[in-house]
């Protein structure tokens, strides 16, 4: 049986069911997952729309981010989407899983799993399976489907962008996608604690290996100064590779409980592969890993650092 018959039937034969987005979500888990919620609508099915995180404002232009609940109660089927494993979600699951998503390092983790890692986003594999259900998409699940190609290719600046990418963004579009809303809200929306901290972040931004490494060392009380979160200091990182030398941004932040957060973005090294080593996970261009809170800051950059060289030599 085919992965969409599959899915309608797993749909039609639950009571109540729940669309998840991740834990601190990005805009193609939340355009899935509201993708997903209006096509249950539709069916006139039971369903909620969860997610663990509180809901940045820039996704508000994201439609049904509105319903969003904390939590989830009685559902027997749970539509994952974007999360290459289940601790992504941040949510305990007592149901049955559908797991939709592109993430290469994806676990399997559902009794259904729709993972297309060809896709540039979540969002193209929801998409795709709407077709082959031959489901009327509106303009609400169009807008919320073009928000995750937007995200997820960059603003379609991402090297994996293609003709595939601009077909899509053309059909969504046609389909009543509200392109400038999506454009303004995600890539144009910024806050104070945000800039202050980019500006602060960029002045001790380190170069290394000849200035093919930019290294980004920051500490809780840097974030806390701005008022900033742990996003907001990913901007830099994509900062750092419009110098043509750069081949690898490198993140190395300390959150509030101790534990070490790194974040890694290239066009060149293969971030997934080193993400991995550390019990993380990612793409290819954009990875990231979590550390024990027993390494120093500088310790923890050290070691990730000492890895890529193990890995660059290996290419040599
Ligand atoms: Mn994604």
């Amino acid at each position: 049986m085919s992965y969409a018959k599959r899915f309608l039937e797993l749909v039609n034969a639950a009571s109540h069911i729940a669309v998840v987005a991740h834990e601190r979500p990005d805009a193609d888990s939340l355009g899935s997952a509201s993708a997903l919620y209006s096509f249950m609508l539709q069916l006139h099915k039971k369903v909620s729309f969860v997610c663990k995180s509180d809901i940045e404002r820039r996704f508000f232009v994201i439609p049904w981010t509105d319903r969003i609940k904390h939590r989830l109660g009685t559902e027997d089927l749970v539509v994952v989407s974007d999360s290459a494993s289940l601790e992504r979600v941040g949510l305990y699951i007592n149901a049955k899983i559908v797991n939709i998503d592109h993430h290469v390092t994806n676990t399997m983790y559902g009794d259904l799993n729709i993972v297309q890692s060809e896709a540039i986003a979540t969002t193209e594999v929801v998409y795709s399976l709407f077709k082959k259900l031959e489901i009327k998409v509106n303009a609400k699940m169009a807008t919320a489907l073009y928000a995750g190609i937007l995200e997820d290719s960059d603003g379609f600046g991402s090297p994996r962008t293609d003709g595939t990418t601009f077909a899509l963004a053309k059909e969504l579009i046609e389909l009543g996608a509200k392109h400038y809303d999506v454009v303004k809200y995600l890539q144009k929306y910024s806050t104070l604690s945000h800039l202050r901290l980019l500006g602060a972040m960029l002045l001790d931004m380190r170069l290394l290996h000849e200035a093919t490494t930019a290294l980004f060392v920051v500490e809780y009380t840097m974030l806390e100064r701005y008022g900033a979160r742990y996003e907001d200091a990913e901007e830099a990182l994509e900062r750092a590779l419009e110098m043509p030398t750069v081949e690898l941004s490198l993140l190395v932040l300390q959150k509030k409980e101790g534990s070490i957060k790194v974040s890694l973005r290239s066009e060149k090294f293969d971030c997934g592969a080193l993400a991995v080593k550390f019990g993380g996970g990612g793409h290819k261009e954009r990875a990231g890993c979590e550390l024990e809170s027993v390494l120093s800051l500088q310790e923890a950059a050290e070691r990730i650092l000492q890895e890529v060289e193990r890995i660059e030599k290996k290419e040599k």
